[in-house]
Parts: C-alpha cells; sequence; structure tokens
C-alpha cells in the first residue's frame, strides 16, 4: 500500500479484516506499507499491521514478492505510479477520483486495457459502492422496484471547512487534489448515482463556489486537519460545487457536494424516484434502505425503512448475526474482498479505471460548465 493518510489507514482495516470475516479465495499478506517519511511510514506499518516499511515506492513495486499495490496517496501521484505498478505487472487498486485531469485519466485507463491482456486488474476506490444498502439499492433498482427511473437527488454534505481558519491541507490545493469537493465528494455521488440507476450522466450544468479565499499554511498534521502556521495561502480548489445532469437512460438528476454544509458531518444522501417506487439512501443512516412502493394499497403508501442487515443482504452474511449493524469501515473490507476475488479468479472487478475515467469526465464537465457560467456540457 503507498500513502499513509486518513484513507491508509481505513484500507489497512479492510485489507486486515476481509480475510478474517471473508472465506478468500487467495491469502492476504499485508507485506509492505509505503510512505514518503520513513519515520511515520514505519510507525504507521507498526500500528496498522504491516510487515514492512518503505520510502521508496519504485522499489516496492519492482519486488516479485508483491502481487497487489493499494494507492491511497494524493491524486497528484495516482497516475504515475498506478501507470508504473501496472507495467510492473502487479495488479491495482486506486483511490477515487481516479486522477487529478482528464488527461491522466485517460493514460491510466489505457495502461489498465493493455494490462488486463496480461491478466492484471485494476479498480477504482469508489468504497460506498460496498455499503450494504447501497449495493442492494443498486440490485431493487435493476430488479424494476421503482419502475422507470426518473429523477435522481444526490447531496454530499460536510462542515469541516466551515472554519475559515481551518489550515490549508492537500485537499485545497488543485496541484495536488485536482478539484475541491467536486473531486472529493462530488466523484462519490456521481458514482453512487450511476450505480445505482444504471445510468451514464451524459450533460452537465454546473456552478462552483470557493467561499474561502485563503487559509493559513498547515503547520503540522495532514489529512482533514492539522495545526495552523502564521503565514497564509491560497484555496485553488472549490469548497461547493452544484450541478444537474442527464442521464443516458432518460433520467434528470440534481447533485451537490459541499464542505461548507454547517452542521452536516459526513452526510450522504441519495434519492431516486421512478415511475413505480423510489429509494433514499443516508450514509448517516447506512444501516437503513427506504423503500416506497408506489404501487402499494392507497391506505399503505409511504416509505419503509428496511433493516439492510439480515443475512439475504449484500456482503451481511458473513458479519453478525440478524439485526447487528455494521459501520464506515466495513466498506473497506468489501471492497479488498472483492479485489482478491476477481484477482484471484481472474475476473474484471468493478469499478474499473475506465469507469473512473468516465467519472473523471463528468467532472471535467461540470468545471467547464462553471467556468461558461453554466452552459449545459457534454461529458465526452
Ligand atoms: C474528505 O472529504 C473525505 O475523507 C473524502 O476524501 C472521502 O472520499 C469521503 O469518503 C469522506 O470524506
Amino acid at each position: 500500500m503507498i500513502g499513509q493518510g486518513f484513507m491508509g489507514a481505513a484500507h489497512s482495516q479492510g485489507w486486515r479484516v476481509a480475510p478474517r470475516f471473508f472465506d478468500l479465495p487467495a491469502p492476504v499478506e499485508m507485506a509492505v506499507l509505503v510512505g514518503r517519511d520513513a519515520g511515520r511510514a514505519a510507525d504507521a506499518a507498526a500500528k496498522w499491521g504491516w510487515t514492512e516499511s518503505s520510502a521508496d515506492w519504485r522499489e516496492v513495486i519492482a519486488r516479485d514478492d508483491i502481487d497487489i499495490v493499494d494507492i491511497v496517496t494524493p491524486g497528484d501521484t495516482h497516475a504515475e505510479i498506478a501507470i508504473a505498478a501496472l507495467e510492473a505487472g502487479k495488479h491495482v487498486m486506486c483511490e477515487k477520483p481516479l486522477a487529478n485531469t482528464v488527461e491522466e485519466a485517460e493514460q491510466m485507463a489505457a495502461a489498465a486495457e493493455r494490462a488486463e491482456a496480461k491478466g492484471i486488474r485494476s479498480m477504482v476506490g469508489f468504497t460506498y459502492r460496498r455499503v450494504p444498502a447501497a449495493t442492494f439499492a443498486r440490485d431493487l433498482v435493476a430488479s424494476g422496484a421503482v419502475g422507470e427511473i426518473r429523477q435522481v437527488r444526490a447531496n454530499y454534505l460536510q462542515d469541516w471547512l466551515v472554519d475559515p481558519e481551518a489550515p490549508l491541507t492537500w485537499r485545497m490545493k488543485k496541484e495536488l487534489a485536482g478539484s475541491g469537493s467536486l473531486g472529493d465528494i462530488g466523484a462519490h455521488a456521481i458514482d453512487l448515482a450511476q450505480f445505482i440507476t444504471g445510468q451514464r450522466l451524459t450533460t452537465v450544468s454546473g456552478m462552483l463556489e470557493t467561499f474561502v479565499k485563503e487559509r493559513p499554511l498547515l503547520a503540522e498534521g495532514s489529512g482533514l486537519s492539522g495545526t495552523a502556521s502564521a503565514e497564509r495561502g491560497e484555496v485553488t480548489v472549490d469548497d461547493l460545487a452544484l450541478f444537474t445532469g442527464r442521464f443516458d437512460g432518460g433520467a434528470v438528476g440534481s447533485f451537490e457536494a459541499t464542505r461548507f454544509s454547517t452542521g452536516r458531518k459526513n452526510a450522504f444522501r441519495i434519492e431516486i424516484a421512478g415511475s413505480k417506487g423510489a429509494i433514499s439512501f443516508d450514509l448517516e443512516d447506512m444501516n437503513v434502505l427506504s423503500v416506497y412502493d408506489g404501487t402499494a394499497p392507497g391506505d399503505r403508501l409511504g416509505f419503509t425503512r428496511v433493516l439492510v442487515t439480515e443475512e439475504v443482504h449484500p456482503y451481511m452474511a458473513n458479519w453478525w448475526p440478524t439485526g447487528h449493524i455494521i459501520g464506515y469501515e466495513h466498506g473497506f473490507s468489501h471492497q479488498a474482498k472483492d479485489f482478491v476475488e476477481a484477482v484471484a479468479n481472474g475476473t474484471n472487478p468493478s469499478p474499473s479505471f475506465a469507469d473512473g475515467l468516465q467519472v473523471q469526465r463528468v467532472l471535467d464537465a461540470v468545471e467547464r460548465s462553471a467556468e461558461s457560467g453554466s452552459a449545459w456540457t457534454p461529458t465526452a
């Protein structure tokens, strides 16, 4: 695994737990954790359960005893590391968004296609697809439970940047993160909306806003927080992204991604309304899927809170007895499990780098639309 921030901790948990709860077709050995800073990498490796640590990813991907490379670094390094790892014959899992630009994502998707011809697998870490209630939502929609999909409403709301003195971490620098709320959390909304509906966004119209244009530089820390220094720097990404879009299957969607929604910590909601019914998912209530059956008798209409905690639900048979809930970190175990199965069984995992490229094109179209004053902009 390359990277040692918040996602490093989350992915480590996934790799460590997946083989203990799922019968995987191959063993998982957490071999090497790579981080820029050798001391921090050694500490993180010891804490999270990696056998070794290193500060040199090139040396690690050249090793014969490494089969899988998991990339959890900021977006500016995804393309270089992923392409090198694929060319070295390693299966690659890469955090979202796939890259910082469409051009990089195209190069990564092309490298993944070349590697696939040699049996090398790759996947993007859109983890929320693997929250059982979200996977179940996809299954229900695919079974026709909502009928013809008409409306998609997705909003991903956080508030960790409301304080104008919160320091300038890498997620606020375009050269490192590619974009702000748009790519960081809007990408999740795009992926999940497309995953659940089975439709793809073809045109978008959007606006972006940066509320706080300058922040104290980061003195110490990383990830979402840290201590502020006396110096200030420019925020070069969006704080909020709002857009509407049309899907290729006829649905129409509205999207909101913001780190300025005061009081909302990690509220990711998606609602789909169709000709026969509707579903509503809320990450803050992640063991539930609200389902509306518009064909029910008139005296029994209303959203039903379905507890997605039963062994009949996706991934749930391997966890706890009936009604026992799971949490944020379980998605990372499901992701690790699905990836190991694909690698061992010789199948292509999903979402692929090509899927990641398509999301990147949507992000880019939103940016182009916002620059041009919200004009309708094709995603391809
Ligand atoms: C910060 O906004 C963040 O950690 C994102 O980077 C993740 O992708 C999201 O899952 C939670 O919030």
